[in-house]
């Protein structure tokens, strides 16, 4: 281990806990794994087992104030996720939070706030999205402004199923999240106001209402129309394309091969989020340690994307419930947050 290995501690050692474990062992360079914790000990010992040599902590606030972990990794519940990224702020450490930030826009404010008060960014949030090479490429078109200027931008989230745990609001909180933060990171622009519609239920997804198509808008008018479809069975299929006043722009399709046969013509589909993401996952934490490694200003998804998306969801859930357009009020950002 060289001197500028960053050491992590990993708090919630559940499904995604794992694979980043795994990546920050076997795919990323620059990182250890010290410290893990779980509200399960019994998963948080066979995890440490698999490590080199990491501390097994009874509780999330023993990992934070642990002096062998320089910088936190929240991947436990969603719930959770407040209380430890507030920790981890007073004890002055680096912590990549898995999303959401916190479960309401008043919980990501209480982190902001704190943020602030420290006085420079230690949060990062891992909407994943933003670093993968098509999404990045699609910004770049968007930026050149070789389309013209954005009118429209259609964002399909498609899961082949969802466990039973999945309740009604989840289409939005937990899976819709992406796609307020994908859009606002590519259009630069805010969300103002949300509309969501629930269509036809697929008798697949038992009460769930699904699919359920959210209509928005953009500070600057700009309309999105997001469908989320969690029972769709086919596969993990990512859908985005942006209307222009002269072009479009749409995420290709994917697959390394195309496959030509019995008259028909088509490309493999993901079969879930780790397939689809795998390479933008392994990008943002490398990024991700490289930057906080070096001292650097923190450059992804921030606190205030965490509040800003999360504010979306919250008046998603408003307009789900209500039927009408609930309108999003975001507090003024703080300077911190400006560049
Ligand atoms: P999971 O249930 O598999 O794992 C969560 C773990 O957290 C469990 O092992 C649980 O015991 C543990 N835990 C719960 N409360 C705790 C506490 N107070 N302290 C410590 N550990 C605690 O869930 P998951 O699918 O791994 O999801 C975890 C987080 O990652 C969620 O916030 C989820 O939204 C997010 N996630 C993000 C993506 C993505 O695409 N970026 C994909 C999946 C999950
Ligand atoms: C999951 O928690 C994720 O974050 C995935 O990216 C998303 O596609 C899925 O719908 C969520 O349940």
């Amino acid at each position: 281990m060289t001197r500028s290995t960053l050491h992590v501690g990993v708090i919630g050692t559940g499904m995604i806990g794992q694979d980043h474990i795994r990546r920050l062992t076997q795919v990323v360079s620059g990182a250890a794994v010290v410290a893990v914790t779980d509200a399960n000990e019994v998963v948080a010992k066979e995890v440490a087992a698999g490590l080199a040599n990491a501390t097994v902590h009874a509780t999330g606030r023993a990992l934070i104030d642990d002096p062998a972990v320089q910088a936190v990794i929240v991947t436990s519940w969603g719930p959770t996720h407040e209380e430890y990224v507030l920790a981890a702020i007073a004890a002055g450490k680096p912590v990549f939070c898995e999303k959401p930030l916190a479960t309401t826009q008043e919980a990501c404010l209480r982190i902001i706030e704190a943020e602030a008060a420290h006085g420079s960014r230690l949060v990062q949030v891992g909407f994943m999205r933003r670093y993968d090479a098509a999404y990045r490429a699609l910004k770049q078109i968007i930026d050149s402004g070789d389309i013209g200027a954005p009118l429209v931008y259609y964002s399909g989230h498609r899961n082949p199923e969802v466990p039973a745990s999945y309740t009604k609001d989840m289409a939005i909180v937990d899976t819709a999240v992406h796609d307020f933060d994908v859009v606002r990171w590519l259009l630069g622009e805010e969300l103002v106001g949300i509309r969501v519609l629930a269509a036809k239920p697929n008798s697949l997804g038992g009460d769930l209402r699904d699919p359920l198509l959210m209509i928005a808008e953009t500070t600057s008018g700009v309309l999105v129309n997001v469908e989320t479809s969690v029972n769709i069975r086919y596969g993990y299929d990512i859908r985005g394309e942006v209307v222009g006043e002269s072009g479009t722009a749409a995420l290709a399709d994917r697959g390394p091969v195309q496959v030509r046969r019995a008259g028909r013509v088509g490309v493999s589909v993901p079969v879930d989020w780790r397939e689809r993401f795998i390479a933008a996952f392994d990008t943002e934490f490398q990024e991700w340690i490289d930057t906080v490694s070096g001292g650097l200003a923190l450059a992804g998804p921030s606190s205030w994307d965490g509040y800003a998306a999360q504010a979306v969801c919250d008046a998603g859930v408003q307009a789900l419930n209500g039927g009408e357009r609930v309108a999003i009020d975001l507090v003024e950002k703080p300077a911190l947050y400006s560049s």
